[in-house]
């Protein structure tokens, strides 16, 4: 199967509830459907006045709305080696499981890559990593519950280095006693990186699940208000009419989105195309 009919299987419901668009031009029913696809009041009601002024074919204008609405510039950056990658996120939103995903997308795009394990809170967290790593026949950095996640982190970079790896990937707990003290642990973690590393992470990838529908955008607003993220990776999309969420979190938020996961399994992650994902919910 190649990636578009991938991405079109895990759209399966949310293009259910874009499809009205094909049978519409009612600028009232758009309207319905733009907010039944979760894209939010403000955002609706943006579109609608704008499709309003538009005299040509008001599902093409969509479409390219929604399309640079989608594409917010991204730049990948390099400071040092091993380029080191931040996986945050709340609890339950597939941290762990991006992680096994990312670092197989990365392993067969050639890089020698290494994860560990920050998530120090819950039980056998390290644990569901290192089955991971097993399947991906890669190095894991194991750490121990109750351990200081940024003294895990400290180490994982120092093995890094010295084993020469292109990549750390690095998993963080989603489970505290509150949001507060998440992000300050968040915080330490990135102070720890930037004291060995002399630079910022490359990456900070916020996870959010597409099943949560727009308490999405309250959990990308609290990330990104106190933590530098640099992207933003979906998961859950398979399964969920919601996936229409991604298009106000990028608008609100103007982060850009780079992967979204649409399964349990480890090559069930897809890099994001604002084109693709705008042509597999709009077409038959
Ligand atoms: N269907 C589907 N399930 C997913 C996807 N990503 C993760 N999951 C499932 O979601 C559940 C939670 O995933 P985890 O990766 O453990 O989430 P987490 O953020 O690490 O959770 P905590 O460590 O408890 O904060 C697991 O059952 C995963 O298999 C996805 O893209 N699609
Ligand atoms: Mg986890």
């Amino acid at each position: 199967m190649n990636i578009f009919e991938k991405l079109k299987g895990a759209l399966k419901k949310t293009r259910e509830k874009f499809r009205g668009i094909f049978f519409s031009d009612n600028l009232e029913e758009l309207e319905e459907i733009l907010l039944s696809a979760d894209i939010g009041t403000q955002l609706t009601q943006k579109l609608i006045e704008e499709c309003k002024k538009f005299s040509g074919d008001k599902k093409e204008f969509l479409k390219e709305k929604l399309i640079n609405i989608l594409s917010i510039p991204y730049k990948e950056r390099f400071f040092s080696s091993p380029k080191v990658i931040l996986v945050v996120g709340v609890n339950g939103s597939g941290k762990t499981t991006t992680v096994g995903k990312l670092a197989y997308y990365y392993k067969i795009n050639h890089n020698d890559v290494i994860i560990a394990s920050a998530d120090t809170y819950r039980d056998a967290a390290t644990e569901q990593l290192k089955i991971w790593a097993e399947k991906i026949n890669t190095e894991i950095v194991l750490s121990q519950k109750g351990q200081d996640s940024a003294a895990v982190v400290f180490d994982a970079i120092q093995s890094a280095q010295k084993r020469k790896k292109d990549i750390l990937l690095i998993d963080t707990a989603g489970r505290l006693h509150t949001r507060k003290e998440l992000i300050e642990e968040l915080k330490k973690i990135i102070r720890v990186i930037n004291k060995i590393k002399k630079s910022k992470p490359e990456e900070i990838f916020l996870i959010i699940d597409a099943t949560v529908g727009q308490n999405g955008i309250e959990q990308a607003k609290v990330f990104k208000d106190e933590i530098d993220i640099t992207g933003i990776i979906i998961t859950k999309l398979d399964g969920t009419a919601k996936g229409g969420i991604l298009i106000p979190i990028a608008y609100e938020f103007k982060l850009p989105i780079c992967y979204i996961g649409c399964g349990e399994n480890i090559d069930d992650l897809i890099p994001f195309s604002p084109e693709d994902f705008v042509k597999a919910i709009f077409e038959d």
